[in-house]
């Protein structure tokens, strides 16, 4: 414990308990409100990474507390700055990821006459945060970011916000730290665990999802472990697919956007459906089509380390209240059937995923999404770190890639642009030593593709990739699809992406033609930069399987029709 009688001010106090709490890595846009934290960084040991929008500083925290399941820090300035964040915590929101925001305030003796900058935290961001709160004695510094890194990890994990008033942090304070905060677990019921060996017993075509969050490396090993034991196929659902290696016997493949039929199938025709850790969102549920709700077809046993998701969308024939490795750890114990009726179709469930990510589609134009990502899974070390926000050219990493080791791939659930650039930078600087690879559309990466100036400011070789396509992809094809021929609002004109690169002092190069893919993937690697691969992507390929114009035909014949 901290000695207790020590003069601190609260800022002092408050960044020795992120140390405390396990913090090594802060992300910020700096603002006069938070001056005095600044100061305390100074000469304490904590990296620091200074961003060029907020966005980015919020979506970097967010993809720390998605990799490490620790919740991941930024601090950003009053109003503007707190707003220019929001995407970041509405990421974290929705994906269930532990994260603490810390927001500049105005002085306590000027609130609530809209003094500059000011903004009502609780009231901004009391809807998307799962707690937003503003400190005014720095005597409860330590009691509420404590509180924060419990609310921030427990049950279901979430954002954190918390209103540091300019004032309070000067004042000083004797205060004691608080305990290190730990995460806990929730442990399943044996009465549970006996159930679910009864209805696998009586299942003879179970399929089990995995998702959430809350995962680690052994919860991982022990789900494979179980699923082994018990011949299961097992699905990952959307944006998890690193939650089971796909080329084990067991993976049936990945549901999200564009999956395989026939994983659809197996899933509608399956009689138990064991979800782990995940809430079938609108995108694995393939937009609430597999499951009725409330009542599935088929018997549902949910097991979520937050009891308030049970039944929120399908009542389950068995609610299991545990975070996954708990789970994991007593399913691999049970007695599986002898024999086991399912494990043929396990078998093919495995054949199915792999004829179906084996070989890249053909695709119009010089340069095959397909071809690229087989390129990188048979190139790329096991470990390294795929970051991507939203658009159709992540359809591909979806299909094609394979993603071998835990937390490998760094995207929202959320389906939030611009947040393939602010990731890759914060797992490069996690993991200085990794290969981190940044996918993004034309539209998505200027979002935020100022931060590769923070990449090429703190000297991170991260390789990103722009699909230009010259279109906002997603919403051409669903306006072909709903509005036939009528484009508006989805064209783009677009930079010199290796130029843009090579502007903010990083590499740059163009990639027209799949085959020079490799040797610029190696050059780009060889500079040792952060360096940006421009590829030319022809607009008619908009997913692996269809085309602009087939959607458009489709839909005017269907007008017709
Ligand atoms: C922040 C945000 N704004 C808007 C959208 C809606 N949206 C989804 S995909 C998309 C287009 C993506 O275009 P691009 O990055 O060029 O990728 P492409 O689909 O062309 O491959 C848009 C605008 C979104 N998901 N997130
Ligand atoms: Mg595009």
């Amino acid at each position: 414990m901290h000695d207790v009688t020590k003069v601190r001010t609260a800022a002092e106090v408050l960044v020795d308990q992120l140390i405390r709490h396990g913090v090594r890595h802060v992300f910020c846009v700096p603002g006069e409100s938070y001056l005095a934290v600044l100061d305390a960084f100074h000469d304490r040991d904590i990296a620091i990474t200074v961003c060029r929008q907020e966005g980015g500083a919020a979506m970097m925290a967010e993809a720390v507390g998605k990799a490490t399941g620790q919740p991941g820090v930024c601090f950003v300035t009053r109003g503007p700055g707190a707003t220019n964040a929001s995407p970041g915590i509405h990421i974290a929101r929705h994906d269930s990821t532990p994260m603490i925001m810390f927001a500049g305030q105005v002085a306590r003796d000027v609130k609530e006459r809209d003094a500059l900058q000011e903004i009502d935290i609780r009231a901004a961001f009391g809807g998307i945060a799962k707690w937003a709160t503003e400190i005014d004695n720095p005597a409860r510094v330590p009691e509420i970011v404590s509180r924060a890194f419990y609310t921030a990890t427990a049950g279901r994990p979430g954002p954190v916000v918390i209103g540091l008033p300019e004032d309070m942090l000067r004042d000083d304070v004797v205060v004691a730290d608080a305990p290190r905060w730990r995460p806990f677990e929730t442990s399943p019921g044996a009465a549970e665990m006996h159930e679910l060996e009864a209805l696998l017993r009586r299942a003879t075509r179970p399929i089990v999802i995995v998702g959430g969050t809350r995962w680690s490396v052994e919860a991982r090993d022990a789900m494979r472990r179980f699923a082994e034991r018990f011949a299961l196929p097992v699905a990952t659902s959307y944006r998890r697919l690193t939650l089971f290696d796909p080329l084990h016997p067991c993976y049936a493949g990945d549901l999200g956007i564009g999956p395989n039929p026939k994983l659809v199938t197996r899933i509608k025709e399956a009689d138990l459906v064991l979800v782990v850790g995940g809430r079938l969102g609108e995108l694995a549920s393939q937009g609430f089509t597999l499951f009725d709700i409330p009542g599935p077809r088929m018997n549902v046993v949910h097991v979520h380390p937050s009891a308030e998701e049970f039944g929120r969308l399908y009542s389950p024939a068995l609610a299991i209240h545990a975070s996954p490795l708990p789970f994991a750890a007593a399913a691999q114990t049970m007695q599986p059937p002898d024999p086991i009726a399912w494990r043929k179709r396990t078998e093919e469930a495995h054949a199915d995923y792999l004829a179906w990510t084996d070989t890249p589609t053909e695709q119009p134009g010089g340069v095959n999404l397909g071809a690229v990502m087989v390129w990188l899974r048979e190139n790329l070390p096991q470990d390294a770190i795929l970051c991507n926000g939203a658009g159709n050219y992540a359809a591909w990493i979806h299909r094609f890639y394979r993603f071998r080791q835990f937390a490998t791939h760094i995207a929202p659930t959320s389906a939030s642009m611009g947040y393939g650039m602010p990731s890759a930078v914060a797992m490069q600087r996690l993991h200085p030593g990794r290969t981190v690879i940044s996918l993004n559309g034309d539209g998505d990466f200027l979002m935020n593709g100022q931060e590769f100036a923070t990449a090429v400011q703190y000297e991170l070789p991260i390789i990103v990739i722009v699909c230009d396509n010259g279109i906002y992809g997603t919403i051409r094809m669903h306006q072909e699809r709903e509005y036939p021929g009528r484009i508006s609002a989805t064209t783009l004109r677009n930079p010199d992406f290796a130029a843009y690169a090579r502007a903010f002092g990083g590499f740059g190069v163009t990639v027209e033609r799949t085959q020079d893919f490799a040797d610029a993937f190696q050059a780009a690697a060889n500079s040792g930069k952060p360096a940006i691969m421009h590829l030319k992507i022809d607009p008619e390929a908009i997913t692996p399987t269809t085309t602009l114009n087939k959607i458009r035909e489709h839909a005017r014949a269907a007008l017709v029709g």
